[in-house]
């Protein structure tokens, strides 16, 4: 990704340990084009350097969290520039996926096709009531191009992720929430707010264990269980030579709270 001084569609807010990272094109309903994608995988990646405790990923209004992709944009794409486009958007969302720490999608309104393919490259989804989820794709003759195919299928099942792909169909989020979509439903207008307790509850833990075990949960969707378990296992042992492992330990035979520095 090309370093940019200045974006113009995506911002990124830092308080607390928590980065929110709000996708803001607004009159198109947060629709993503190439620039925005581009602008929100430079953003993780300056994450990167320097990761908070958790990210939480939201789009700005209360009427979308992202509407997909920019349908005008793509009606005017060659096959090679969708190829682009879809290998920009990859990259993001593995960004979004290889970060160590915890994130959250506060999903705060629409979220279709590569809006909920965002979602979905979350660690934890919440929704506001009046979210809006599906994958439009086949409606319009293409397919979910931003991982919706594959992490789809690995939440909710593939029986699931197939009926929803193959009709396109919007689901309201208490649907979303009946299908393990997403984790909870808040009322309109709380879904960032409830994002950022959540993120401050997890915050509030050893920073190390937090990121090992996420890379531990990431494991069991990838190997064996036999494997997945020796990595826990490993995992597990190394936290022993962490400070915060002794802090965490130490503060609850001395009956008091922890203070994690994330060492
Ligand atoms: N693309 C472009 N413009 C959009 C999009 C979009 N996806 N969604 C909304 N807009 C624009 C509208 O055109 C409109 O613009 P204008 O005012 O200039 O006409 C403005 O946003 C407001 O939208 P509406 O007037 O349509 O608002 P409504 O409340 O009537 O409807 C809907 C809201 C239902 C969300 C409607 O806008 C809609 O159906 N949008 C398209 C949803 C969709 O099909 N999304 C999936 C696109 S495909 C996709 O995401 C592929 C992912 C693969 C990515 C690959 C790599 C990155």
């Amino acid at each position: 990704y090309r370093r940019r001084s200045i974006l113009e569609f995506v911002r990124v807010e830092r308080e607390d340990g928590v980065a929110v990272l709000t996708i803001d094109r607004q009159e198109k309903l947060n629709a993503l084009n190439p620039q925005v994608v581009e602008e929100i995988g430079a953003s993780l990646m300056e994450l990167e350097s320097d990761p908070p405790r958790v990210v939480i990923v939201t789009g700005a209004g209360e009427r979308a969290f992202v509407a997909g992709a920019d349908i005008g944009a793509m009606s005017e794409m060659s096959p090679v520039e969708a190829k682009r486009f879809a290998e920009i958007g990859h990259a993001a969302m593995a960004l979004l996926d290889r970060t160590p720490v915890p994130s959250i999608a506060a999903v705060n309104g629409y979220a279709l096709g590569g809006g909920c393919e965002i979602a979905l490259a979350c660690d934890i989804r919440i929704a506001a009531e009046n979210a809006v989820l599906g994958f439009p794709e086949v409606t319009l003759g293409i397919l979910p191009g931003m991982g919706g195919t594959q992490r789809l299928p690995r939440l909710v099942g593939p029986g699931l992720a197939k009926e929803l792909i193959f009709t396109g169909r919007r689901i309201s989020a208490g649907e979303a929430k009946e299908l393990g979509l997403v984790n909870r439903v808040v009322p309109q207008g709380e879904a960032l707010s409830a994002a950022k307790e959540l993120a401050a509850e997890i915050a509030a833990n050893g920073p190390v264990a937090v990121r090992y075990a996420k890379a531990a949960a990431n494991k069991a969707l990838d190997v064996d269980l036999v494997s997945g378990l020796e990595y826990e296992a490993d995992q597990f042992a190394l936290l022993f030579s962490t400070a915060d492992a002794k802090e965490g330990m130490g503060a609850f035979m001395q009956k008091r709270k922890a203070e994690f520095k994330g060492e």
